[in-house]
């Protein structure tokens, strides 16, 4: 039905634009061609004018309506992210400046000089110095603006501080699996041909000794507020992206080529919801990849906590390893408390 409508929609405008075109057509005969011309020229000028108004009233206008809705008034949520924005921002004013200037000289150009019998147009054929000004300013803004990317690119995806957490994230058709090194700090092996859904869902190779501490969780991450975390990201079966709106940061996540890049966040989940005033909020792991046709349900969730309540949550972690042989669980015996599951950790 829209469908339909639509299509008449622009029939209709269509055949108004023709007949107007055709009557006036009809005029420019009866009055003469270069009367009707120049009036038409007045016209096409006064238009533009009042287009450029309107342009940067409606731009004004849309800012004023929409800004606040935005992440950016928000303010980044990792020390990397205000980086981020901070680019943004030189970037949004070394071309809003541009804009401003070419737009107004566009449209007023094209009403001051209209057709005037008066003036004798000025001619040249070329000029060395213009197109050395209008090649070198470009080059040298757009060189500036490139170098601060890279430079932040570069400590983005290199080595993060020594005191770095890092968590291993995986994304699978369609959610995403953290990997938790646990105590040891080392990650255990993976082969793709380990992967069983159940019991082992990246394919943790079980028979090396760092592997049997993995902690492995399913769609929600923890991680400590003011502590820089390293991701190691990868995946099961397609190309995903781990797209982190709140911290301005995003990276594929590939198979077989692992990808990293680390942030430091900078306020709790809590913090966030009192900041936009949101009791809901939640910092959200999207994938940015279509990935097939669950892609749209593909959300992750971050948590970001203060040092005590990770630790808490830590605690009651169980490896991944205890899953997949439960007769080697300490814990499975019923009397056995927490801590003493993690001293049996220890000792392995
Ligand atoms: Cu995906």
């Amino acid at each position: 039905m829209t469908l339909y409508l639509s299509i008449a929609i622009i029939v209709f405008i269509y055949v108004v634009i023709f007949q107007i075109a055709k009557a006036s057509e009809y005029v420019s005969i009866l009055k003469g061609e270069e009367a009707s011309r120049k009036q038409n020229n007045k016209i096409n000028g006064f238009l533009m004018v009042a287009f450029l108004v309107f342009g940067f009233v409606g731009i004004y206008v849309c800012n004023e309506l929409y800004y606040g809705k935005t992440q950016i008034a928000q303010g980044a949520a990792s020390i990397q992210g205000e980086k981020v924005d901070e680019m943004l921002f030189v970037t949004l004013i070394v071309t809003g400046i541009v804009f401003v200037i070419t737009q107004f000289l566009l449209f007023w150009f094209a009403y001051k000089y209209q057709e005037d019998t008066n003036r004798k147009s000025f001619f040249f054929a070329h000029s060395t110095k213009l197109e050395l000004i209008w090649t070198a300013i470009p080059a040298i803004a757009l060189t500036v603006l490139v170098v601060f990317g890279l430079r932040n690119w570069f400590f983005f995806t290199g080595e993060p501080p020594k005191n770095a957490m890092v968590v291993e994230v995986t994304g699978k058709q369609f959610g995403w699996i953290f990997r938790y090194s646990g105590k040891d700090a080392i990650f255990g092996k993976k082969y793709y041909k380990n992967v069983d859904p159940a019991t082992n869902s990246v394919g943790i190779v079980w028979d090396d000794k760092y592997a049997q501490d993995d902690i492995l969780t399913e769609q929600t991450m923890y991680i400590v507020k003011g502590t820089p975390v390293k991701l190691i990201l990868g995946s099961r079966d397609v190309i995903h992206d781990v797209g982190l709106s709140h911290f301005r940061l995003k990276m594929d996540a590939v198979p077989g080529i692992p990808t990293t890049m680390w942030f430091t966040p900078i306020y709790t989940t809590k913090e966030m919801q009192e900041k936009t005033d949101n009791p809901n909020f939640q910092y959200e792991i999207s994938c940015d990849q279509i990935c097939g046709n669950g892609h749209y349900s593909m959300k992750g969730i971050i948590q970001v906590v203060d040092q005590e309540e990770y630790d808490m949550w830590m605690a009651k972690q169980k490896p991944q390893y205890y899953t997949a042989f439960p007769e080697k669980d300490p814990t499975a015996v019923p009397v056995v408390a927490d801590t003493t599951a993690k001293t049996a950790v220890v000792k392995m």
